[in-house]
């Protein structure tokens, strides 16, 4: 069974998963002889971690306490500071945390320091639950960019548009509420110069029930190799131009990107592959820089491949419509595979949004074999 306490932690962490990127998720009860005295929640990155609320909260209480957190307790003095030496000023007992903080300047060293400040560390309460909740997070600290996720929609048939002069939308409400509500949990957005120019989307979060802030709304990114979007598209008329970058390279004609720079929006010149494609690596580096911690990637087709075929993709979500289109000229989210090694996935969840169903798939990471 789930240790209560760590269970709550994890349950406030989940709070902050729309606002506290590119940090991550922590969440913090403080038990005093039975007793919880205190409770918190990292809310944005800039503001107080967990133990930092939850110690307010316990004031004097906290001293002798055992403490509930699902990640290690930093250690270092960033935007804000050492959570380690908070908890042992409060003359805190014990600490049980989930994992360990694979955040080169914490990873280990925090819960050394409790320890070594006579505070009994336990590791590995609901470790499971805790990786799955902050992968997003570790993906990034560790490889220095964004956690790349793919989205689509589709037919049984696997089409992913219809012949033109046919309504495009192939799901159902629920299946884009549910999609607002992923571009909401991801910092950028993601779109080929094909997807911007025929869909003319504005690839923002819209959700009836929610009136979202703007500083939250994620980033927007166009890759244009050639740089020939025409400037009244919505992406670049609207008051988030300026959370939108456009990756191109130095064969876009600079006055096309004076004039849109000129809208808010920020270019960047990206190298190109042999192909003339912009270099997905060099985009997903520089968004790294960026504190851009995760990516969701809407389309077309042919971004859809590259990211595929260069195995830059942690999952894929696919929305799947109970339609056939059986057109022969209908695209296919993934073109051209024959030739690239094999990318195993799994099925991670399966929602039914009448009618639509939604699927999770997770990148299964092959296991390197040593000789014996
Ligand atoms: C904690 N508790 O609630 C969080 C932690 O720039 P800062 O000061 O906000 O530090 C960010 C880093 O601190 C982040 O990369 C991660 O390693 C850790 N986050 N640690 O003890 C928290 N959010
Ligand atoms: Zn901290």
């Amino acid at each position: 069974m789930m240790n209560p306490y760590m269970h709550e932690a994890l349950t406030l962490a989940e709070q902050g998963r729309y606002s506290c990127a590119p940090n991550p998720m922590v969440g913090c009860v403080i038990v005093n002889r039975g007793q919880v005295v205190g409770r918190g929640w990292h809310q944005r990155a800039g503001e107080p971690h967990a133990e930092i609320v939850a110690l307010h909260e316990a004031g004097t209480l906290a001293a002798g306490a055992e403490i509930y957190v699902n990640l290690e307790p930093c250690c270092h003095e960033g935007r804000t500071g050492s959570c380690v030496a908070a908890l042992i000023a409060a003359k805190v007992s014990c600490v049980h945390l989930a994992v360990v903080d694979p955040n080169p300047l914490v990873a280990g060293q925090g819960l050394a320091q409790l320890r070594a400040a006579g505070i009994a560390v336990h590791i590995g309460c609901c470790a499971d639950e805790a990786l799955a909740l902050n992968q997003i997070f570790f993906h990034y600290i560790t490889q220095k960019q964004p956690f790349v996720m793919a989205k689509w929609a589709m037919s049984l048939d696997g089409k992913i548009s219809v012949p033109s002069g046919q309504s495009r939308q192939l799901t159902s409400t629920a299946a884009l509420e549910h999609s607002h509500r992923l571009r909401q949990a991801v910092a950028a957005i993601l779109v080929g110069a094909n997807t911007a120019i025929t869909d003319d989307p504005q690839l923002t979060v819209r959700r009836k029930d929610l009136n979202l802030d703007p500083n939250l709304q994620p980033w927007r990114i166009i890759l244009s190799a050639k740089g020939d979007l025409p400037h009244h598209l919505h992406l670049f008329n609207s008051p988030l131009a300026s959370k939108t970058l456009v990756y191109t390279t130095e064969h876009s004609l600079p006055s096309w990107r004076q004039r849109i720079e000129s809208q808010g929006v920020s270019v960047i010149i990206a190298p190109t592959t042999e192909e003339g494609m912009t270099d997905l690596l060099f985009v997903l580096k520089d968004l790294g820089e960026k504190h851009i911690s995760s990516l969701l990637v809407e389309g077309g087709s042919r971004i859809l491949t590259s990211f595929y075929r260069q195995a830059l993709l942690q999952k894929i979500i696919i929305y799947l419509a109970p339609k056939f289109i059986g057109h022969t000229e209908a695209l296919s989210p993934l073109r051209s595979l024959d030739l690239i090694s094999e990318q195993s996935w799994q099925i991670e969840e399966m929602l039914f949004l009448a009618p639509d169903v939604c699927l999770t798939l997770k990148k299964v990471e092959k296991k390197i074999c040593l000789p014996v």
